[in-house]
C-alpha cells in the first residue's frame, strides 16, 4: 500500500489528486515551479518542493527534477494528473528503474497508443471499427494518392506522433493531395521528429464521443459509459456531458463493448479513454486512445457515483477492480471549463483575481485551484476552474448549470463564463444537436462571442 504519493502536476488536478489521497489516508508531496509557490496544491499537500523556474520545460516537464523530489521526500508513487508528464512512457520507465510506482498504464501501452497509426492498427486487430484508410504509415506519394482515390475525398492526413488535433490536414480534392501530403509530412517531422503520417476517410460533421475505461492488473476491464465532447474550439474542449444525448442504450452497449475489447487487446491497466467519431447515420469509428485521467473525468464520476482518482490509486497498488453489482448510471452531468480568457477573442487573461465566489447547492461541484486574490500566472494553461453539475435529466442539468454560471462571480480577469451561458441558451445545444462543427456555427451566429 502506498504511504506517500508525489503529484507531478499543478492547478485543479493536483488538488483533485490530493483530495483522493487524503481520503485514502495517503500522505502527499506537491511539486511546484517558482511561479506556483502560493498555489493551493502546495498549501494543501503535506509537503511541497520547488522543482524549478516558471517555464514548464524547466519544472513540471523536468523529469530529473520530479524524480529527485520523489527520492528526497521518500514518496513511493507518482500521480501525473493530465498533461505534462502523463503520457511520457519514458518517465514511467525511469520511475520503475528508481523503484517508484507509477499511477497509470504500463509504459509500453502508453508508447503503443501514443503512436496513433499503431493504435489504429490495434483497433483493426481487435475488431473495432475504424474509418477506411491506411493500415500502415504512408511512405510513398503514388501509393497514398491511389489509396485516397479508393477511399474517396475528402480524406484526412494525420501524424502518427500527433493526436488531439495536432498534425492533421484535410484534403478536399485530388489536386491538392500532393501539396497537403508533403506539408503534413514536413510539419510532422518538424513538430514531433517523426514524419510518419496515415490517411483516413474524413467525416465532415461527426460527434466526438469517448468512453471511460478502467483496467486492473488481473485482466479485468470495464467501461463507465461515455462523454459527449463535441463542443470544442481549436481542439480545446469547452463543455462536456454524460450521457451523450446521441446514444440509445443499444448503441451505448455496442460502443462500450468495442472500447472494452480494444482495452483488453492491449492489456490495459488503470484509467483510460477510447475516443470515437460518431457519424450522422450512427456508425462509429475508433479515433484515438488517451492513456491518462482526463480533464472531463468528473462528469463520469457524477453519473456513475465513483471516484476515478481513488480507483487509479487502488489499482496501481495492486487491488482488483470492484465490479460486483456493476455500475449503474444515474441522471445527467455537464462540465463547463472556466478559462481565464477573453470570450471575444479567446486570448488568455492572466492576472489577479479580485473577487471569487463559486456557486454551490445540490448537485454542484467546482474543481478549482483559484481563490480570491490568487494571481493566475501567464506560463500555463488558462483553465482556472471546472464547474460540474448533476441532476435527474439533461434539461434539469442545463437549468442547474445556467443557475450555477449566473452565481459564479469572478472579477479581475476575463473568463469564459459568458460564453458558456450563451451555449446553454442555444436552441441546437438544448435539443442535443451538437457536432464537432457546433462552435464554428455558434460563433458565426454570435460574432460577439456570447451574451
Ligand atoms: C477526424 C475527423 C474526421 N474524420 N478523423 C480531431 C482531433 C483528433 N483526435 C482527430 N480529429 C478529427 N479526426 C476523421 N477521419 C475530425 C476530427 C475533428 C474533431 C474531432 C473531435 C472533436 C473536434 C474535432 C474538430 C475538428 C476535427
Amino acid at each position: 500500500m502506498f504511504k506517500k504519493i508525489l503529484i507531478a502536476n499543478r492547478g485543479e488536478i493536483a488538488l483533485r489528486v490530493i483530495h483522493a489521497c487524503r481520503e485514502l489516508g495517503i500522505a502527499t508531496v506537491a511539486v511546484h515551479s517558482t511561479a506556483d509557490s502560493d498555489s493551493l496544491h502546495v498549501t494543501y499537500a503535506d509537503e511541497g518542493i520547488c522543482i524549478g523556474p516558471p517555464q514548464s520545460t524547466d519544472s513540471y516537464l523536468n523529469l530529473n527534477a520530479v524524480i529527485s523530489a520523489a527520492e528526497i521526500t521518500g514518496a513511493d508513487a507518482v500521480h501525473p494528473g493530465y498533461g505534462f508528464l502523463a503520457e511520457k512512457a519514458h518517465f514511467a520507465e525511469v520511475l520503475a528503474e528508481c523503484g517508484l510506482s507509477w499511477i497509470g498504464p504500463k509504459p509500453e501501452t502508453i508508447r503503443l497508443m501514443g503512436d496513433k497509426a499503431k493504435a489504429r492498427q490495434m483497433a483493426i486487430k481487435a475488431g473495432v471499427p475504424v474509418l477506411m484508410g491506411s493500415e500502415e504509415p504512408l511512405d510513398d506519394l503514388t501509393e497514398a494518392l491511389e489509396l485516397a482515390s479508393r477511399v474517396g475525398y475528402p480524406v484526412i492526413l494525420k501524424a502518427a506522433a500527433g493526436g488531439g488535433g495536432r498534425g492533421m490536414r484535410i484534403v478536399q480534392h485530388e489536386e491538392e493531395f500532393e501539396h497537403q501530403y508533403s506539408t503534413a509530412a514536413n510539419e510532422a517531422t518538424a513538430a514531433f521528429g517523426d514524419g510518419s503520417i496515415y490517411l483516413e476517410k474524413y467525416l465532415v460533421e461527426p460527434r466526438h464521443i469517448e468512453f471511460q475505461i478502467f483496467g486492473d492488473r488481473y485482466g479485468n476491464v470495464i467501461h463507465l459509459g461515455e462523454r459527449e465532447c463535441s463542443i470544442q474550439r481549436r481542439h480545446q474542449k469547452l463543455l462536456e456531458e454524460s450521457p451523450s444525448p446521441a446514444l440509445t442504450p443499444a448503441l451505448r452497449a455496442e460502443m462500450g463493448a468495442a472500447a472494452v475489447q480494444l482495452a483488453k487487446a492491449v492489456g490495459y491497466e488503470n484509467a483510460g479513454t477510447i475516443e470515437f467519431l460518431l457519424d450522422v447515420d450512427d456508425s462509429f469509428y475508433f479515433m484515438e486512445m488517451n492513456t491518462r485521467i482526463q480533464v472531463e473525468h468528473p462528469v463520469t464520476e457524477m453519473v456513475m457515483g465513483v471516484d476515478l482518482v481513488k480507483m487509479q490509486i487502488q489499482v496501481a497498488q495492486g487491488e482488483a477492480l470492484k465490479i460486483e453489482g456493476g455500475f449503474v448510471p444515474r441522471g445527467h452531468a455537464i462540465e463547463c471549463r472556466v478559462n481565464a480568457e477573453d470570450p471575444e477573442n479567446f486570448r488568455p487573461s492572466p492576472g489577479k483575481i479580485i473577487t471569487f465566489h463559486p456557486p454551490g447547492g445540490p448537485g454542484v461541484r467546482v474543481d478549482t485551484h483559484a481563490y480570491e486574490h490568487y494571481v493566475i500566472p501567464p506560463f500555463y494553461d488558462s483553465m482556472i476552474a471546472k464547474l460540474i453539475v448533476h441532476d435527474a435529466d439533461r434539461d434539469a442539468a442545463i437549468a442547474r448549470m445556467s443557475r450555477a454560471l449566473d452565481h459564479f462571480v469572478i472579477e479581475g480577469v476575463k473568463t469564459s463564463i459568458p460564453l458558456h451561458r450563451g451555449i446553454l441558451q442555444d436552441p441546437a445545444f438544448q435539443a442535443g444537436q451538437v457536432s464537432t462543427r457546433f462552435m464554428e456555427r455558434y460563433l458565426a451566429k454570435k460574432p460577439d462571442g456570447a451574451n
